[in-house]
Parts: structure tokens; sequence; C-alpha cells
């Protein structure tokens, strides 16, 4: 890292392919796959089947990809999905559930752990009712971005998945960061996503990827799920040059994710040191600030003139994100940037 290289901690999506990515790349057999031809993607979408303890799994262009294409496959234009009122379906995706799918979504309290409240759940849920919009869908996140890269358990996504089965409704879950919260929780990938009906991940975040996320779920959905995709104008070709990259990093690049959790430890104790910010202890990868002296977009210049690039995450909160391209050494660097920069606005 040379002295000046900004330290990018504005996402984990900014990290780059390494050396042996590249090569699996451009090793990768390919064929067409809107042909069922390419025997990479193939063998991605069952590693990833088989790793969230599905039956079958679709290889789409990004997260945001998945969980519309996840939405319409669950859903008919009019009906309502419940989802966290700090999910990123409700706050990021630029209302495509609404815009593509006519689908309602309605937003619930999200617990700080990212979490519904059953009673809430349950009360959201409607009648059948001529005047009503039909309840089809809950869409759950694990890690749960907003709130901090909060990890669920289980028993937690279980507990209200069960009330939304109950009364019929389909579950999906948004596990862009899902091996993350395997790592944080001790429990497989498979058993937080065993009660959902479908469970999206990303390549494209800590796994390293340039691009790709995976939807995964029993067979049927699937097949439905590919032709919404192909709606979208997401139907690739020789996407196996992609998956290539997705199935080096299922296989190389999991255990690591540890390791920005460890750091994102050592970055949030160092900036709660620093004063002028309250820092919650981080369960994975994910730092959010809580500025408690000067603005939040002052902050943000200041961290970036500083050589430490960080973004605006809702009213007087800054996000930091560790990941594989920013490790131990970096963290402790852009630490010492930031005690400088704190130093200095103090200093007026
Ligand atoms: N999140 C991005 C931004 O869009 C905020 C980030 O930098 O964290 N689900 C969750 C929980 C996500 O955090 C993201 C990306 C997505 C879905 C969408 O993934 P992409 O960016 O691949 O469309």
């Amino acid at each position: 890292m040379s002295a000046s290289a900004p330290i990018d901690l504005r996402s984990d999506t900014v990290t780059r392919p390494d050396a042996a990515m590249r090569r699996a790349m451009a090793g990768a057999e390919v064929g067409d796959d809107v042909f069922h031809d390419d025997p990479t993607v193939q063998r991605l979408e069952a590693l990833a089947a088989e790793r969230l303890g599905k039956e079958a799994a679709l290889f789409v262009a990004s997260g945001t990809m998945a969980n519309l294409v996840a939405v319409l496959s669950h859903t008919r234009p009019g009906d309502e999905a419940l989802t966290g009122d700090e999910s990123h379906v409700f706050n990021y995706e630029a209302a495509g559930a609404a815009r593509v799918g006519g689908v309602q979504l309605r937003p619930l309290p999200n617990a700080p752990d990212g979490g519904l409240a059953a009673a809430d759940v349950r009360a959201a849920i409607r009648e059948p009712d001529i005047h009503a919009p039909r309840s089809a869908l809950l869409c759950l996140e694990n890690t749960h971005n907003r709130c901090g890269g909060a990890a669920l358990t289980g028993a937690a996504t279980a507990a209200a998945a069960a009330i939304a089965r109950e009364a019929g409704l389909a579950v999906h879950l948004d596990g862009a960061r899902i091996f993350n919260a395997a790592i944080a929780t001790g429990e497989a990938a498979a058993e937080l996503a065993a009660s959902a009906d479908s469970v999206c991940f990303c390549l494209s975040k800590g796994l390293g990827c340039p691009v790709g996320s995976l939807l995964c779920g029993p067979r049927e959905f699937v097949e439905r799920a590919r032709r919404e995709r192909k709606m979208l104008g997401g139907g690739m070709r020789q996407a196996g040059v992609l998956a290539a990259a997705g199935i080096h990093a299922l296989e190389c690049n999991v255990a690591r994710l540890a390791e920005d959790h460890a750091n994102a430890r050592a970055l949030a104790g160092g900036l709660a040191r620093l004063g002028p910010f309250a820092v919650d202890a981080p369960a994975t990868n994910i730092v959010v600030l809580r500025v408690r002296a000067g603005t939040r977009d002052g902050w943000l210049t200041a961290f970036a003139a500083a050589g430490v690039r960080a973004v605006p995450f809702g009213e007087g909160r800054i996000r930091m994100v560790t990941h594989r391209d920013a490790g131990e050494a970096a963290v402790a660097e852009a630490l010492r940037r930031l005690e400088h920069a704190t130093a200095a606005v103090a200093a007026g």
C-alpha cells in the first residue's frame, strides 16, 4: 500500500479479482448459458445450491437482480410483500418490486439485530378481502446491512418464517452476505437459510468476485426465476468466465471472511477511542459510526482528505466496510489517518 493511496472502506463490493481468480476465469470452459450450454455456470449453480441447502440455483448479475427475480417469481401483480423498514429491498433497489412486479412492499420495523417482531409479522398478514392486496411474501435479510451487519440466527429466521408460511406466504432471504452471517453465528449458510423458500447471496462483495449473485430455491421456483431473469434481460451467454470466479470464491474465499470481521472489530475499537463517534462493536464486516460532534458530511470530507473513503449511511451515520483488499495493515493505517484527521478538526 503506497503512503498516499486512498484506503477504500466504502463497501466490500470494491474488492478486485486476484491473480488466482483471474487464472480460473481465463481457463473457464464456456458455452451459451441461455441454451443451457455453459458447463461452468452449471457447476457454479450446483455448488451454490449445495452450499445453501436448496434444490437448484440461478446465476444472476447482481444482488438487486436476485431480489427482484425472487419477488417476481413468488408473486403476482397486486400482491403485497412484507419486509423490514431498514431492508435493502425496501431502501436501495429503486422500487423495482413496485415498478417491474406491481408488488407493494410493506415495511415493518426492523429490530436492531435485523429481525422482525413475530407480532408485527402476524399483524401485517391480511385476511383475504377483495379490497386488500394479497399477502404473498415475506423478505428477510442476513446479514443486515443497515442494521450494521447484524447476523440473524437460523432460529430467529425460522420464527418469523413459520408465521408467514402458516398463512401461506412464501419466504425469501436476502443473504447477500450470508457467509459472513454463517461465520458470526457459527451456523452453516444452509442452516441459516433452511426456513426460507428462496435465498440469494452475492459473489461480488466479501467473496471478491467482479460480478454475480446466486438465487437458490426449489427446482420449480428456479425454473420460473430463469424466465423472469430472461424477461429482465439477464440471460447471459458465455457467463462461465464469471461463474469460474464464483466457484473459485466459494472454494477459497469463504473462511477468510473471519479476518474481515476481526479487522472490523479493530477498526470499530479504534474509531470509538477517537471521541467524536459512537461506534457499536460490529458482528461482521460492517462498521457504523454515529457522529456525536460536527456533521456527517463534514467528517466524510475530512476522512476523504486524509485518504480514507467511507459512505454516508442515513442521518448522522457513516459506514465503513472491511474486506480482502483492505486487510489488517490497511485498517491500522486507516486508523492512523483518521486519528490525524480528527486531531486536525479538533485543533480547528
Ligand atoms: N449493497 C450495497 C449498496 O447497494 C448499499 C453495499 O455497498 O452494501 N442486498 C444487500 C443486503 C446488499 O447489501 C446489497 C448491496 C444488495 C442486496 C444488492 O447487491 P448488488 O449491489 O449486487 O445489486
